[in-house]
């Protein structure tokens, strides 16, 4: 529940400066924080929304030797994407700050210093992987090996990626450094441990009971399952001692008057969270606010957005970092989203399987209120969800386009039709049929505290951080409005029952209203051109909620009588099959080449010369085009698409090594080249009876060869 008005500090993850954001991370934790800071304000809460670039660790340095390139130029060209990208997609921040920034440095060195200080610290050495050409520890990823637990040759220092077993470096058989190549040896190296285990128990009744120290914190019972099955995992496996210090060359120094820090960093994990804390001072002093009055008076909420992969980190190691500290605010819910997977794939990075949020909103900037809606329609709020171009279709043309757009033009064009786009006023006493259309009589008045009720459940499943219900919420206003429309048929009563299309138009309008402002924390764009059709005032997001639900409670109208409409326009247009075939074959086109082609396929790089041959030879060549009627999957062989071809009429099937440059449903009616009479073969217990013509680009990637002319069983000579 959100009981207003009172002061919030949200915080969506920092994402680490080392590559784009993904549709992923858009909806994981930038999206649910948006909805839910933007309904804060709207219900004039007083709230600071803090977010800035993770800049520091070895995920940095690795992206930064992998491009020949600094940390320095790295970070810097990611947080300046990061922030471009972010105001595009509408991510309403208050800041977006840096963890480069000194103001952080410092930061995150007191909190340091505060811990050492108390003696919170357990300082311990161990044996640590060291690379003795290039003099210096060796961080997890810096180290690859063998994964003990699955064999995959190219395991990292603390996790397999084959199998996804943690690791430690220790785990590794035959260890190699990647900054040399050389076998790592083993050194002592000093660090300092936070010991987690002290507050075991202290996180329990925090995690699990919603206590602190005895007094009531939050309720539990709000926190969503997988968040607290996550937690109560970890607790119930014991903690463990962790590492707060690396030995690394890019971070926040440890604090130099302490005995041995020279050359070692703040572990990643114990800074990151504290840039919450530095961006919200930045902010603070930039506005004139008390930062102190967000995180450590108790009457201010704390919330992190976060993905299901940082879940520890929030729930229990910060907390821990927070108490040892003391004085600051507990989260009082994590509402950490599940994954996004993409065309039934897990969204990687390294395979380049993504949506990339700078590149479709740069290619596509009228797009980003429908990526918004399909992001949050979809979002992984309990378990994992699934994007696909198809749906992404489906669910702009049937719901935006179909269902918003389609009612707010109706409106619109019936009112400056029979009231010259003025809203018309209209005798309270008349009946309507209302959105449940049964036969019983309805009036505006009741439909309006509809409205109140439709309104209020939008409100409601925010502060439960159920987006996607919220959002259905809204587009059911849309929906009712069309019913209302469709049940009185305005159109067709106007000259015998005027009162009533008066009485509808402006209900109907009434909605729209509700709608521009329901719309807003979903998205704001299209809010906005609402507004503008309806010729109403942007905006402001301070505490209209509460002025909307008071008019609609008193039974004051949103949208005055006689007040003068702008002419209709269609708020999105629809998704075209072309537009969507492109988006699926630049994501099927970007993922990297597959080693090694099938031998039908013969795509052994040649080098370009070969030996001559005589027209002769040529001529014994069938090669045709043809047309793909069909394509499916062959079962058991992941490279291999069955195709059945049409050439001057007659059907043939041809197995292609294709299978991971093109997906079944993408093929029927291309038209291609093949070798009509190759000697036919059987692949896989199917016969292929001729071979496809591809041709391979330097990248490794396959493309079809085709005439300038689209027709089947043309001869190639
Ligand atoms: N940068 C991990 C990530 O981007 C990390 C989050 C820090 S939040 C304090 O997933
Ligand atoms: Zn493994």
């Amino acid at each position: 529940m959100i009981h207003p008005p009172k002061r919030y500090l949200v915080t969506s993850a920092l994402p680490y400066a080392n590559g784009p954001l993904h549709i992923g991370h858009l909806t994981g934790a930038y999206l649910p924080a948006d909805i839910y800071v933007r309904m804060l304000r709207m219900l004039d809460n007083d709230v600071a929304f803090i977010c800035g670039s993770d800049e520091n660790g070895a995920a940095i340095t690795i992206k930064a030797m992998k491009e020949n390139s600094t940390p320095q130029v790295i970070v810097d060209k990611y947080h300046a994407l990061f922030q471009d990208t972010f105001q595009k997609a509408g991510i309403s921040f208050d800041i977006y700050h840096r963890t480069s920034s000194p103001l952080h440095h410092d930061t995150a060195q007191e909190f340091f210093r505060n811990l050492y200080g108390k003696g919170e610290f357990i300082e311990e050495e161990s044996e640590q992987y060291y690379d003795s050409t290039a003099e210096k520890f060796l961080a997890d990823r810096y180290i690859k090996g063998t994964c003990p637990k699955c064999g995959n040759p190219s395991a990292y220092g603390d996790q397999c990626e084959n199998c996804g077993s943690s690791l430690s470096p220790l785990d590794l058989i035959n260890p190699v450094s990647t900054i040399t190549g050389t076998i790592p040896e083993l050194r002592k190296t000093k660090h300092w441990y936070l010991p987690l285990n002290k507050y075991e128990s202290w996180l329990k009744d925090y995690i699990e009971n919603g206590t602190l120290d005895g007094t009531e914190h939050h309720d539990p019972s709000e926190w969503k399952t997988h968040v607290l099955g996550q937690c109560k995992s970890w607790l119930d496996g014991g903690l463990q001692p962790r590492a707060m210090t690396r030995d690394l060359d890019w971070g926040v120094d440890m604090p130099q008057e302490i005995p041995g820090s020279q050359g070692k960093k703040l572990y990643v994990w114990m800074d990151a969270p504290i840039g919450y804390i530095s961006a919200t001072k930045q902010w603070a002093s930039n506005n004139g606010k008390d930062w102190k009055s967000y995180w450590q008076d108790p009457e201010s909420a704390l919330i992190h957005f976060i993905g299901k992969d940082n879940i520890v980190f929030h729930c229990l190691i910060f907390p821990a970092i927070l108490k040892a500290h003391g004085q600051y605010n507990l989260p009082i819910n994590v509402p950490a989203n599940q994954f996004l997977n993409l065309e039934e794939q897990k969204i990687s990075t390294s395979r380049n399987w993504a949506i990339w949020v700078h590149e479709f909103l740069n290619e596509n900037p009228d797009q980003t209120d429908a990526l918004r809606y399909v992001l949050i329609k979809n979002m992984p709020e309990q378990k994992d969800a699934e994007f696909t171009w198809k749906g992404y279709q489906a669910d702009v043309n049937a719901d935006l386009v179909g269902t918003l757009a389609n009612f707010v033009h109706r409106v619109l064009v019936l009112t400056h039709k029979f009231y010259d786009g003025k809203v018309p006023a209209f005798d309270e006493d008349t009946p309507i049929v209302g959105a449940h259309g049964n036969d019983e009589a309805s009036w505006h008045e009741v439909e309006m505290m509809d409205l109140f009720d439709r309104m209020w459940t939008i409100q409601d499943n925010i502060s439960k951080f159920d987006f996607r219900a919220s959002l259905k919420a809204v587009m059911d206003i849309a929906s009712a409005g069309n019913q209302i429309l469709q049940f009185n048929e305005p159109w067709k009563i106007q000259k015998d029952e005027p009162e009533t299309v008066k009485a509808v138009l402006n209900l109907c309008l009434q909605y729209c209203a509700a709608i521009s402002i329901g719309l807003n924390p979903f998205m704001p764009g299209a809010s906005a051109r609402l507004r503008k059709l309806l010729s109403l005032d942007p905006i402001v997001e301070q505490g209209i909620w509460v002025t909307t639900l008071d008019q609609l409670a008193e039974g004051t109208h949103l949208i005055k009588d006689n007040h003068l409409l702008s002419q209709a326009e269609h708020l999105f247009s629809r998704v075209e099959d072309e537009w969507i075939q492109r988006q699926i074959s630049k994501l099927q086109e970007s993922v990297p080449p597959v080693q090694s082609a099938p031998a039908e396929q013969a795509t052994e790089k040649t080098s370009p010369e070969k030996p001559n041959i005589t027209y002769e030879d040529f001529a014994k060549l069938d090669i045709r085009t043809a047309k793909i009627i069909a394509a499916e999957a062959v079962p058991k062989a992941d490279k291999l698409l069955k195709l059945t071809l049409e050439m001057n009429g007659v059907e043939r099937t041809v197995v292609s090594g294709i299978a991971k440059h093109y997906r079944p449903e993408e093929l029927p009616g291309k038209y291609v080249v093949i070798l009509a009479n190759l000697e036919p073969r059987k692949l896989k217990g199917v016969e292929s009876q001729g071979m496809i013509l591809m041709a391979e680009s330097g990248d490794g990637r396959l493309h079809f060869i085709q005439a300038a002319a689209d027709e089947s069983g043309m001869p190639i000579s």
